[in-house]
Order: C-alpha cells, then sequence, then structure tokens
C-alpha cells in the first residue's frame, strides 16, 4: 500500500453463504469494536461506506441472490481501488470475496498487474457444486473464481476476468474435503498448511510468498476468515477448526504484512457476534487490523535488523 491510503471500508452483511446465521452482524460488530476509529488513529482517512443492501428477495439463498451481492460488492470494491482508495471489505460470510477479488481482478486487468491473493483461512473454499459436502457458498469462492464450471448463475454476462490459481496462496489450511483437495492440487494452488507453520512457522513462508508479489509488482488481496485463528482467542464463527493459528502467529502475519507495503485490498470474513463471548473475537480482529496498517509496539532500531542468519 502506499504511505496512507485512504480506506473504503465496505460493510457486506451477507450471510447467504452459510448455514449458520449470525454473520450479517458482522460489520456493525466490527465497527463497535472500533474498526473505524483505530484505523483513524493511525492516521489514515477512512470513509465508511456503509453496509452494501442489495436487492434481493428475504430468505433467498440461491446462486441470484449471491450474483446480487457480488455485483455490489465488486462494483464497490473496483471503485475504491480506481479512485486509488484500498477497499477493507467488513462481512459477512466468505462468499462475498466472490465480489472483492472480482472488483480487484477488473482494477489489476485494466492496470496490468497481476493479482496475487493470500487465504487466511482453515478451510480451501474451493469446492465446486459437486464437490461441496454442505452446498454453502462460502465454501466455494475461489473456485468460482478460478473459473471452475458450473458457477455462470453467478457471474454477469460478458466477459469476466479469471484468477490464476497458482496465484492464489491458502495459509493456515487444516480442513479440507476429499474432491476439494483433489482440485487443489489440480489446479497448483500454493498451500502453507498448518503443518508447515508448526515446522517453520509463518515467517519463511510468508516472506516466500511476498517476495514473489514483489519481484511480478503484483497487487495483493487479502482474505482474512476469521476460523483462520485458533477458535480459543477467536470463538465468533461459524466453522471454528481446532488447531488455527495464534495470537501471536496472526500479529507477526499482519505487521509482515504491512512492512510489505503490498496489500492493496482486504476481505475480513465469516465474524459472528451471534456466537462469539463479549466481543472478543471482533476486539481480536481490529487488534490485527490495526496491526496490518501499521501499528506498531516500536519502531525497530535498525542496527536490530536483520536478525535472521
Ligand atoms: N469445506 C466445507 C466447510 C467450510 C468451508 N468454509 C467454511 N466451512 N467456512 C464446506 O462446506 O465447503
Ligand atoms: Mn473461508
Ligand atoms: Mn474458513
Amino acid at each position: 500500500m502506499d504511505s496512507s491510503p485512504t480506506i473504503d471500508l465496505i460493510g457486506a452483511p451477507i450471510e447467504i453463504g452459510t448455514s449458520e446465521p449470525g454473520a450479517v452482524m458482522g460489520p456493525a460488530a466490527l465497527r463497535t469494536a472500533g474498526l473505524t476509529r483505530v484505523l483513524h488513529d493511525l492516521g489514515f482517512t477512512v470513509r465508511d461506506r456503509g453496509d452494501l443492501a442489495p436487492d434481493c428477495a428475504a430468505g433467498q439463498r440461491d446462486l441470484p441472490a449471491i450474483r446480487a451481492w457480488m455485483t455490489e460488492i465488486s462494483r464497490a470494491v473496483e471503485t475504491a481501488l480506481d479512485g486509488g482508495s484500498l477497499p477493507l471489505v467488513a462481512g459477512g460470510d466468505h462468499s462475498l470475496s466472490l465480489g472483492s477479488v472480482d472488483g480487484a481482478l477488473r482494477h489489476c486487468t485494466r492496470s496490468g498487474r497481476p493479482l496475487f491473493v493470500l487465504w487466511l483461512d482453515a478451510h480451501a473454499d474451493f469446492n465446486t457444486l459437486q464437490t461441496s459436502p454442505s452446498g454453502n457458498v462460502h465454501g466455494m469462492p475461489l473456485a468460482a473464481l478460478c473459473g471452475e464450471p458450473g458457477f455462470d448463475a453467478l457471474f454477469e454476462g460478458g466477459e469476466r476476468p479469471l484468477l490464476d490459481p497458482r496465484r492464489v496462496h491458502l495459509f493456515g489450511l487444516r480442513s479440507i474435503d476429499t474432491g476439494e483437495r483433489a482440485l487443489v492440487t489440480q489446479r497448483q494452488v500454493n498451500v502453507v498448511d498448518m503443518r508447515t507453520i508448526d515446522e517453520f512457522g509463518v515467517v519463511a513462508p510468508l516472506r516466500r510468498i511476498l517476495d514473489r508479489v514483489a519481484a511480478e509488482n503484483g497487487h495483493l488481496h487479502a482474505s482474512f476468515d476469521v476460523d483462520f485463528l485458533d477458535p480459543t482467542i477467536a470463538p465468533g464463527v461459524g466453522t471454528t477448526v481446532p488447531g488455527g493459528a495464534t495470537f501471536r502467529e496472526a500479529h507477526l502475519i499482519m505487521e509482515m504484512l504491512c512492512d510489505s507495503g503490498l496489500v492493496g485490498s482486504l476481505d475480513v470474513v465469516e465474524l459472528n457476534p451471534f456466537l462469539d463471548e463479549r466481543g472478543r473475537s471482533a476486539r481480536v480482529l481490529v487488534e490485527l487490523v490495526a496491526s496490518l496498517f501499521g501499528r506498531r509496539i516500536i519502531d525497530r532500531p535498525t542496527e536490530m535488523l536483520p536478525l535472521e542468519a
């Protein structure tokens, strides 16, 4: 990101991509936990664009309803990026990334930069309608964005840019379905699973990803699913998976992303305040977002850098 871009906060209270109600309250909880204030205190101009409210009948959960969301989110993200702002999409379930990544893709196609996606998530979200065990669209956005068949009803007619699966980096993976796993391998999606993080920590794998994005002058879209975190620190999410990232690991990732200056757009998804404990998860997320946008403990004395061998 530039030194201090304007941040466009885009609320996307969508929950039709999941079977667990409550994510609709996510954007409100993030605001209550101080998201806007924290960013403002860090010196950013934050334009709160409010919550998107596409026109679809209440209770409608099919692909055309998700398409209505997708179209609005995509436009909001593309408009923000075209205007030089950094879009922060607050969810809402992970199907919202259909829109945010689509918007970033459209912007990048025009500006001629490759789009990389860092998917911080317990899940791969690479199911198709065929492989999905649940039928929930929040488990499918990456497959749809990468052009897997079966998602035509999601996209408006005409050309749409496709996401290159080899530029997708799953990070924190620890739950994947059988057909989904085959597809992730076939399409050469990059995976840093929890086993890798246990063995090497977060620094080496993340540095490798960031070096790659920097070498190609890419735009990095970070998509942060609350279930990337261990449920003991972030219980407010519909699909908890044990063995997630610690606060320290997540915090360090955010600091590294900040230092890289590469993140051009961000999603914070799957916060379910109905399942949270006294706002804990929302507060943790706001802390992490603050670190991504430059909050630091102290400026590191340069003679301390680099510490690695
Ligand atoms: N892979 C499973 C579970 C899941 C994916 N994303 C979330 N849960 N949050 C599925 O339903 O596709
Ligand atoms: Mn997800
Ligand atoms: Mn997930």
